[in-house]
């Protein structure tokens, strides 16, 4: 990545180029981050994500923004965490590989020489995975990651991840 930056926000308040949404399979809408999502987009992202049939685990599809302040929406499904035995860790990785796939596309199709996505703590507040366990596995995955013209926000919300990204980070 270009850069990767922590911040503490509320996610849907960000003017940069892509936000990640936490959803679920069906992609039309729910309780925490999903739900403020679709509640400050509006409607016309749930007509949009009507058309989209869902999305699986790991997977990552994107939308327009309608009355956020960002240019579009990436929808990406955190697993359920159960034990950490049940593929937890590669999904979530999956998550966020695919939704930086996904940007690197919409920025070359959109001739940007850069851009920034801002994605929040994927599974770690209805779904359950622990807060630690997915913040290393979110920096050891965008570490991996070559895309030189990709910005990357973690948009924690609240002080603890804040905390625990910072002390990962440094
Ligand atoms: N900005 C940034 N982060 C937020 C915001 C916000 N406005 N609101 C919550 N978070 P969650 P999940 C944080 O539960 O665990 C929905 O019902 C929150 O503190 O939103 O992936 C979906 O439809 C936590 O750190 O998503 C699914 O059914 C992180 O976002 C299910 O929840 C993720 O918490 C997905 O569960």
């Amino acid at each position: 990545m270009k850069n990767i930056e922590i911040i503490n926000c509320d996610i849907t308040t960000l003017n940069v180029d892509i936000i990640v949404n936490a959803a679920n399979k069906t992609l039309l809408g729910g309780g925490g981050v999903d739900g403020q999502i679709h509640r400050k987009a509006g409607r016309e992202l749930l007509e949009e994500c009507k058309k989209l049939n869902g999305c699986n685990t790991g997977e990552a599809k994107m939308t327009n923004a309608y009355k956020l302040p960002c240019k579009k929406i990436i929808h990406t499904v955190g697993p359920v965490y159960r034990d950490g035995l049940h593929n937890e860790k590669e999904l979530l990785t999956n998550c966020y590989i695919n939704s930086i796939k996904l940007a690197e596309e919409y920025r070359k199709e959109n001739n940007l020489e850069e851009i920034t996505i801002a994605f929040p703590c994927i599974s770690t507040g209805i779904y359950g995975y622990p807060k630690k366990d997915a913040a290393n596995t979110v920096i050891d995955t965008l570490n991996s990651l070559n895309y030189p013209n990709i910005n990357v926000i973690i948009a924690c919300y609240g002080n603890s991840d804040y905390e625990i990204y910072n002390s990962l980070i440094k």
